[in-house]
């Protein structure tokens, strides 16, 4: 690793906090063989790694070695309770999950075996939705207010405001980020081409930021030069192409810790025509460096680690399915997204509607985005997750539920 990869992220950052439960030991239940099994042993690795990583990683020690280290935290079943009652905020909420993963279809191996498979991992606890829910977030657009400009194109107008927040990146892990909107991702703002957009952007956070757009627009507008001082504001206002998938991030320096701190969003521009119609869903992979070192500690889909293992989307079969997935993970060259069970169609940056890759995986560059489309044929727990198993492991991982409509 680079010297300065370190060095460029050090100033000052306060720890990511962990919040512990506080409750005395005592008031643990004694659970079942398998409620053990299903709350100790999968989270024990990823805890007891985590743990050793935050609090007493010696230095030197990479973040992969400690990650070979923690698969002994297995071994030490007699000490999991107490490493799991300080993690864990709710045993209930965790048991209420757990049958979320439960599907009624006759031959269908449930949670029960599957996870003996050592297939899946996970939290324990529960993280607090109501500040930012990544199942609300999945289908959540912003279309704007709307108006009609004079000469007929439909103006679409945003308000944009940069707030410092911690936000809950795992059950009790607080990330110390900074947000478009008080949310990490940014809100995922849509519009269709020929539009304009007017996004006043105000800056309440402590430090200089920017919005930068991908696709085509005047350099004044670009999110580069009109840098945003704290307590001033800035007016981006053009008419949005090509139509296709895009992003937005800040742009002030160091750009890897503005983007690290969460300052991203997506940006989807439609076809006038539309696109034909689905079920419709917005991924953003990102990364969470816990120890502010340059090496991300949780990765996951929309933030939160995990959330799609313990609490899976839910898929009509035979429904068409169209995902708008963006990179902005940090700190790593690439990241992957990969359907168990089936295959996707790749539409590239969703510019085009007339060619397109069939696969089951697909690789992005940071700022790199992509439109998958699929349609599950059966009911079944469809796995999906990025395809470096690290990442997988530390967060990035779900499954689809498909039902019978
Ligand atoms: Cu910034």
């Amino acid at each position: 690793m680079p010297a300065n990869r370190k060095s460029s992220l050090s100033e000052s950052e306060p720890a990511s906090k962990v919040i512990a439960d506080g409750k005395p030991q005592s008031s643990f239940k004694r659970p079942s063989v398998n409620a053990v099994y299903q709350t100790l042993v999968r989270p024990l690795v990823k805890s007891v790694g985590q743990r050793l990583m935050r609090s007493n990683r010696p230095s030197g020690i990479s973040r992969r070695g400690m990650l070979r280290g923690s698969a002994l935290g297995a071994a030490g079943l007699a000490g999991a309770a107490s490493v799991v009652a300080v993690g864990g905020r709710d045993g209930a909420s965790a048991k209420a999950s757990a049958n979320d993963l439960k599907l009624d279809v006759p031959g269908y191996t449930d949670i029960d075996d599957f996870d003996h498979s050592h297939e899946t991992a996970g939290t324990v606890g529960e993280v607090d939705t109501t500040a930012f829910d990544p199942m609300v977030f999945l289908e959540s657009f912003d279309y704007g207010r709307q108006s009609k400009l004079a000469d007929g194109r439909t103006l679409r107008e945003y308000e944009v405001i940069a707030v410092d927040k911690d936000i809950e990146i795992a059950p009790g892990v607080f990330f110390p980020a900074w947000t478009y909107n008080g949310q990490v991702p940014g809100p995922t703002i849509r519009a269709t081409a020929g539009d304009v957009v007017r996004i006043r952007f105000n800056n309440a956070g402590s430090h200089p930021h920017s919005i930068h757009f991908h696709g085509i627009h005047p350099t004044n507008m670009d999110g580069v030069f009109e840098i945003v001082k704290p307590g001033n504001e800035f007016t981006y206002e053009f008419e949005v192409h090509p139509w296709g998938l895009h992003l937005y991030h800040c742009h002030a320096v160091p750009l890897k810790r503005h983007i690290h701190k969460g300052l991203y969003g997506t940006f989807i521009i439609d076809p006038p025509e539309g696109r034909p119609p689905a079920r419709e869903m917005v991924m953003v992979m990102n990364g969470f460096s816990t120890e502010f070192n340059g090496e991300n500690t949780f990765y996951a889909v929309n933030t939160v680690a995990f959330h799609h293992v313990k609490y899976p989307i839910p898929v009509r079969v035979g429904e068409l399915q169209r995902i708008y997935l963006t990179n902005l993970t940090e700190f790593d060259l690439i990241n992957s997204f990969h359907l168990h069970a089936d295959m996707f169609r790749v539409y590239r940056t969703g510019t085009t509607m007339d060619h397109y890759e069939l696969t089951d995986t697909i690789m992005l560059c940071q700022g790199e985005r992509h439109i998958l489309e699929f349609t599950l044929p059966a009911p079944g727990m469809y796995m999906f997750h990025a395809h470096q198993s690290e990442f997988a492991e530390l967060g990035w991982m779900g499954f689809f539920k498909a039902v019978e409509a």
